[in-house]
């Protein structure tokens, strides 16, 4: 039974002569005197082996030293607050670094920059203009008269009732304004946002992107639509890529061509993006009508040139065999995280 008392006399002694030097060795006191599973709280549970009579006596001489020991973990405290707060304050190199989310460049932006950087090289410059746009700069110089049906309200946002500004349905509407302002030679390319009166599905969106260009000098000739349109096929999906002129009908240009890739994805050996064809349509192109060069004040008898227009969507579908146009505008995180790094 003495034993038990000289026990807690013993961790008595220890406590007072505790030698606490640094925030480290408060620590391992507070664990040893004062933790969860503190060598008092074994003292504690010996009162069994003490008598009665003594248990009282037992009982406060381990409350003094759990006192004792409280507060000389106090009075050290204070001693090691400062250097506590300077060694979390230390760096430890040796730990995991902390990545950060950097961002991603949108699917449109990445493609919209490709294309523009391609023909910055060969001389074109990047032309902006509004998206709310009037009637006249959209339609009319465009040689869509007032019963052409893409003017239809089934086809054009128009600005509340008023039939004269509406959403543009293209970009050509900043072609028309720099063709205005400024005498050929004009080489452009117009990227930016567009409108269209569409109902929303997988395959078609009301709002959507496109680059066009434009390219007016003496002596333009479609040989010159034809080798740009190459460089810029060869530039995109590869030296070895082919391309195909379809006849087609713009009201703008006169003769109007489809523009086809050879398939980037089989190299035409038949996949589901070419339909087996082992081609893949990625645009429209044509020599500017002379009556769109009239409306700017543009002499065609001088002058002529050529134009070519692309969705932007379409592109970013084909390159990354995306199959639903609404990803682009719903800033899905899950979606556009695919693009870090790109
Ligand atoms: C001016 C004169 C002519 C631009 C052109 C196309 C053919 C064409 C489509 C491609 C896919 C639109 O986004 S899309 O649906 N565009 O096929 N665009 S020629 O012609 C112009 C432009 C401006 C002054």
């Amino acid at each position: 039974m003495q034993d038990v008392f000289d026990k807690v006399a013993e961790v008595r002694k220890q406590i007072e002569e505790a030698a606490i030097g640094s925030s480290v060795e408060l620590e391992a006191f507070r664990v040893r005197f004062l933790g969860s599973k503190n060598i008092l709280k074994d003292l504690f549970s010996a009162i069994k082996e003490v008598p009665n009579e003594r248990k009282k006596e037992f009982g406060q001489l381990i409350n003094e030293v759990k006192s004792l020991a409280e507060s000389v973990f106090q009075e050290k405290s204070v001693l090691f607050a400062d250097t506590n707060k300077q060694s979390a304050r230390q760096i430890d190199l040796s730990l995991p670094a902390v990545t950060r989310n950097q961002g991603a460049m949108h699917p449109i932006t990445l493609v919209r920059e490709e294309i523009v950087h391609i023909l910055e090289r060969i001389g074109y410059v990047v032309a902006e203009g509004p998206e709310i746009e009037d009637d006249w700069h959209n339609f009319t110089a465009l040689a869509m008269p007032d019963n052409h049906p893409a003017r239809d309200m089934q086809d054009t946002f128009y600005i509340q009732t008023n039939p004269d500004i509406l959403l543009r349905t293209h970009t050509s509407n900043v072609q028309i304004r720099v063709m205005e302002k400024q005498e050929p030679p004009i080489r452009i390319i117009a990227p930016g946002r567009t409108y269209r009166n569409e109902t929303i599905s997988a395959r078609a969106h009301c709002i959507f992107h496109q680059v066009e260009l434009l390219y007016i000098d003496e002596h333009v000739s479609f040989a010159d639509l034809k080798q740009t349109l190459l460089y810029l096929a060869q530039e995109l999906f590869g030296s070895q890529t082919k391309i195909r002129l379809r006849p087609s009908y713009f009201p703008f240009t006169e003769p109007s061509a489809e523009l086809d890739v050879s398939c980037f994805i089989c190299n035409q050996q038949g996949c589901n993006i070419c339909k087996h064809t082992g081609w893949v349509e990625i645009g429209g192109a044509g020599m500017v009508d002379p009556a769109v060069l009239e409306a700017c004040s543009i002499d065609p008898d001088k002058y002529s040139g050529f134009a070519f227009g692309m969705g932007l969507e379409r592109m970013a579908m084909l390159k990354w065999q995306i199959n639903d146009i609404r990803l682009f505008s719903e800033n899905d995180l899950r979606f556009l995280q695919q693009f870090e790094g790109r």
